[in-house]
């Protein structure tokens, strides 16, 4: 492996382009905070609030960061503007480091002798079927044998869709007829990939939050459901998130905290938006990490979320 171990140039690029729009939003702003000069001062530091802020870093997250700069403006007492993205770049990671939960660098899994089950949840339309596409995609190029569950059977159209994903990846697809019962999909779908040995399943449901006592409900059915197949299952809860809602995701990744229990993030839709300010708020404030973040509708879109490489991408020039 390279200096770059698996975040090499091509997924370098991807991140990059990805974050262009919040990029070119912070940097904007960034500069016309500091326009005519040359010292970080307390104005300098009203505006640089302001921009995290209106970049959906979210309030508390930003006012650590502020006191984090503020510190190290009374420490080396003069700090100029032009050292402020390196200062931002810096405080930032060092801010979302002290986050108890570890980056991902691997696709690997661990050993437990069954398949890896991955329970998928989040509201319509926030990108949970194509995040599943591109887990398959991402699983098996990592040399795993990957089963995709169709538990959204609340519309044709969902059954459809990602059973195409299975196969522009190439994976098989346990489905039922629109309108069966979701854990009796996720029960075929565990049961198929556990005979015949694979590595992971990934369970797809459907987005409509009717009311949180109909969503619990439905969760909780479907994972006792797995439990039949295999105790330990889900084995990852993961959450899916747009991060073009901004803090809309933050609320949400709230809500279904408190309705089940979530153990990881994804945040997609990066690309379109300038909010990605979103990742570093979620990522700090909340205890559960972001895992995966997506960066376009391609199979190669999807990337294991790195602290570090987030705010490289973000604040270098
Ligand atoms: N630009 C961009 N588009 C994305 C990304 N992820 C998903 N999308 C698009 O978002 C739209 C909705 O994605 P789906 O995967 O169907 O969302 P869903 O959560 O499964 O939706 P429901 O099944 O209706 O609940 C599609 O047009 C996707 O192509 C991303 O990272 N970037
Ligand atoms: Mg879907």
């Amino acid at each position: 492996m390279g200096i770059f171990g698996f975040f090499n140039k091509s997924k370098k690029e991807t991140l990059d382009k990805g974050l262009e729009k919040t990029k070119q939003s912070v940097f904007s702003k960034l500069t016309r905070a500091v326009a005519g000069k040359s010292k970080v001062d307390d104005e300098v530091l009203d505006n640089l609030e302001e921009i995290l802020i209106t970049s959906d870093v979210g309030v508390d997250t930003t006012l650590k960061i502020i006191e984090r700069i503020e510190e190290r403006v009374a420490r080396d007492k003069y700090v100029s503007t032009g050292e402020l993205n390196n200062i931002l770049k810096d405080e930032i990671a060092a801010l979302l480091s002290e986050n108890n939960t570890q980056d991902n660098d691997n696709w690997e899994l661990p050993e437990t002798g069954n398949p890896y089950v991955i329970l998928v949840v989040g509201v319509n339309g926030v990108g949970k079927t194509t995040t599943i596409g591109k887990l398959a995609h991402q699983f098996k190029q990592a040399g795993k044998s990957v089963y995709l569950g169709a538990a959204d059977t609340f519309r044709a159209a969902a059954v459809e869709q990602i059973c195409i994903w299975g196969e522009r990846v190439g994976v098989p697809v346990v489905k039922q007829q629109m309108g069966s019962d979701p854990a009796s999909v996720a029960f075929d779908t565990l049961s198929s990939a556990k005979a015949n040995g694979a590595d992971v399943v990934i369970i797809d449901t459907a987005g409509r939050l009717h009311n949180k006592i109909g969503l619990m409900n439905e969760l909780k059915k479907i994972k006792d459901v797995m439990k039949k197949v295999m105790p330990e299952a889900p084995n990852e809860v993961l959450l899916v998130l747009d991060g073009s809602t901004g803090q809309n995701a933050f609320e949400q990744a709230k809500q279904f905290s408190a309705v089940t229990n979530i153990t990881a993030l994804a945040i997609t839709k990066l690309d379109g938006t300038a909010k990605g300010g979103v990742v570093i708020g979620i990522s700090d404030q909340l205890k559960v990490p972001v895992k995966y973040i997506g960066l376009g509708e391609g199979m190669e879109d999807l990337q294991l979320f790195n602290r570090k490489h987030f705010v490289d991408s973000l604040f270098n020039e």
